[in-house]
């Protein structure tokens, strides 16, 4: 199996986040997570890792909005060179402001900018953030590309994640949504499905598709009434205008065992039969995992085999892209469990 990994992720790593409470914490989504993953991908011989192609902006930015992607590039640089009113050390851009309520009017103040596009506060900016988010969607790419040709199935080992990020927002983690870029890519051969299995709701991917047909777009995760991100993942929400019907979340519950996910898992199986796509995406988040600290599912690993094989028997050419999984000692053993249905 085609597998794309980009060294350059290590120039992602937030000393921080502002968790739950306001608590000040070490980044859960450290680059451990990647390099982890990557040993243990090393010791099978049917993995075989490649570099990324660069495959330019305009792949990026016909999902992403274009003033988000330039405030992406340029707003670090611009921070540093910001006089502020304390002397404390920057070391990340993070804003302090919200447009919560009913106005979002762009400001023209760096501050105010990144309030506008930044979601929450598991999103902060540091100097290798937009290096690291282009090489992730480059692995992404690469591995649409690899099942464009003559592969059954790739492996986009993409860090940062990308499943939160929207056309013109970044969020728990998220910067650039890797598979939003490769099933557009896609896209243009063939009809694309996305199955998001992280513990948390794909509400980038939703925001980006919700008003497609040719993409569509299923989401099982915990319930947003009681898990992040809490605004979208609900059931109801289902795509509109010419996308009407082709989105759809499945809320589980904190303790979801591995029969009890499998038989939402069935459901989302025979939407994607119906829709009969050319390409199927996988938005792989291992914290799912019973194990995971950010995650309330009681899955195993064995659950996660038993979702890689119902998974693979749909027969199409799949691309799995990793999302989330914060358990670092049984996140190099998870994906390659799951990935190994697919070789
Ligand atoms: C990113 B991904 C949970 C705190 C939420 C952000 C979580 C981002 C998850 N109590 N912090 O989907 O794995
Ligand atoms: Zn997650």
């Amino acid at each position: 199996m085609y597998i794309f990994y980009s060294d350059v992720h290590l120039q992602h790593n937030p000393a921080f986040e502002i968790f739950d409470g306001g608590e000040k914490v070490p980044n859960f989504e450290s680059p451990e997570r990647a390099e982890r993953i990557l040993k243990t991908l090393k010791q099978k011989s049917w993995a075989e890792i490649h570099s990324p192609t660069d495959f330019g902006m305009e792949p990026i930015l016909e999902v992403h909005d274009a003033d988000y992607i330039t405030f992406l590039q340029n707003s670090f640089a611009e921070w540093m060179q910001t006089e502020t009113e304390t002397n404390f050390s920057k070391s990340a851009l993070l804003p302090a402001t919200f447009p919560a309520g009913k106005w979002r009017h762009k400001p023209v103040s760096l501050l105010g900018k990144a309030g506008y596009y930044i979601q929450d506060l598991s999103a902060p900016i540091v100097e290798g953030t937009f290096a690291a988010a282009i090489a992730a969607a480059n692995c992404a790419l690469s591995g649409a590309n690899a099942i464009l040709t003559n592969q059954k199935s790739s492996f986009a080992l993409c860090r940062p994640p990308g499943h939160h990020a929207g056309k013109a927002s970044c969020a728990g983690y998220c910067y650039i949504n890797n598979a939003a870029v490769a099933a557009n890519f896609l896209s243009k051969r063939g009809k694309t499905a996305i199955l998001d299995i992280d513990y948390h709701a794909g509400n980038g991917t939703q925001d980006i598709f919700y008003d497609r047909c040719d993409v569509l777009t299923i989401s099982i995760h915990d319930d947003p009434g009681h898990a992040y991100p809490y605004f979208a993942g609900y059931p109801e929400e289902t795509g509109e205008g010419i996308g009407f019907g082709f989105h759809q979340n499945y809320p589980l519950f904190d303790g979801t065992n591995d029969d009890q996910y499998l038989e939402t898992l069935q459901m989302a199986v025979e939407k994607i039969i119906a829709f009969d796509p050319a390409y199927l995406v996988i938005s792989a988040g291992m914290d799912l995992y019973c194990g995971d600290p950010l995650g309330k599912f009681n899955i195993t690993t064995d659950g996660i085999n038993r979702i890689g094989k119902e998974i693979s028997n749909l027969g199409k050419p799949t691309l799995v892209i990793m999302e989330g999984g914060y358990n670092n000692d049984a996140l190099g053993t998870n994906i390659t469990t799951f990935l190994e249905n697919f070789v």
